[in-house]
């Protein structure tokens, strides 16, 4: 999925987060607008704004149709707002209720947010926002232990050093008060990564674990140009590791390599920032196969498939 299969103006469409509800497959993803690639580099211009946006389909493959205007719209927000802005959408349904985790730019801080969506996709509320600066906010799709289980990525920039940057683990009685807070994953525990790592999509259910996805970022000084910005040195790829079915702050296993790395022509040469591969959204079908949904060089929506047994055998 690109910018130009929208039904309004946009510039990008990535990081997607995608759950199968009432028959069909219900994507929210991520739209950056207000600037194309001259602009940005010859022109000095900026995106104006950004949109999260609602598509449907019934095999979650192709055949997307579009909710006419975007679910949220920072274009919407008061000019002189606390927020600024919300972006990277993951999306579950736990007990019959749509909750929506967001990144939520704010004049104080980044905060991780979560909200609750209509039935219809066309209306949401805010339901808690953590202190700054924390983001990649994700729920898993039911409650563990009577509790509400929440992956997040505190930026501790003086403690850590700049994004050396780990995955936490939260829990809540109610999605609001979020308390208990544990470290999950260190990124020194990730073999490739040497900057940072973060939640993605909210983790499937196995019969061996919590068969959870993260991303995890490696900088290498020599990188230069990639896409737009001047200079972009990170490349991101997504792990995959196996959290304890009953605890999931347990970490059973990290698989030694990336299971997504760029590699194909969209993923390197062609996007906003290259070289990024970002999941919010997998999906366990009863086949076996897994679909997973990935921001490819924040530019388009990829989708990869995996059976469930093979990544299992990458972990056991
Ligand atoms: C992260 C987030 C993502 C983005 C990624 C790569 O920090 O801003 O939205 O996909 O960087 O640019």
């Amino acid at each position: 999925m690109t910018a130009d299969d929208l039904p309004y103006a946009s510039s990008l469409v990535f990081n997607a987060g995608v759950i199968r509800y009432r028959g069909e497959y219900v994507m929210v993803f991520r739209s950056d607008y207000g600037t194309d690639r001259d602009g940005y580099e010859n022109r000095d211009q900026r995106f104006t704004g950004t949109a999260v946006g609602v598509a449907r389909s019934k095999n979650g493959v192709d055949g997307w149709r579009f909710d006419p205007v975007p679910l949220i719209d920072s274009s919407e927000l008061e000019k002189d707002s606390e927020v600024r802005r919300f972006y990277d959408p993951r999306i579950v349904e736990i007990d019959g209720r749509l909750l929506l985790c967001l990144a939520m730019d704010t004049r104080h801080g980044i905060r991780g947010a979560i909200g609750e969506v209509t039935e219809d996709l066309r209306g949401w509320r805010l339901l808690s926002a953590s202190v700054p600066d924390n983001r990649n906010i994700v729920l898993f799709p039911e409650k563990i232990g009577g509790e509400y289980v929440r992956l997040e990525r505190p930026m501790p920039v003086y403690s850590r050093g700049r994004d050396r940057f780990d995955v936490w683990l939260s829990r809540s009685p109610d999605l609001v008060y979020w308390g208990r807070s544990e470290l999950l994953l260190g990124v020194e525990d990730v073999p490739w990564a040497n900057n940072k790592i973060g939640p993605t999509a909210a983790p499937v259910k196995t019969e061996k674990g919590w068969l959870t996805l993260f991303h995890a970022v490696d900088r290498d000084e020599t990188r230069g140009k990639n896409g737009w910005e001047k200079q972009w040195k990170k490349r991101y790829t997504a792990g995959l590791m196996l959290l304890d079915p009953e605890d999931p702050a347990k970490v059973l296993s990290v698989y030694r390599e990336p299971l997504i790395a760029p590699d194909t022509p969209i993923e390197t040469d062609a996007g906003f920032r290259e070289n990024v591969i970002f999941p919010c959204g997998m999906i366990a079908e009863e086949t076996g196969e897994i679909k997973i949904y990935y921001g490819a060089s924040d530019a388009c929506v990829c989708l990869a498939t995996a059976n469930i047994d093979d990544l299992l055998s990458l972990l056991l």
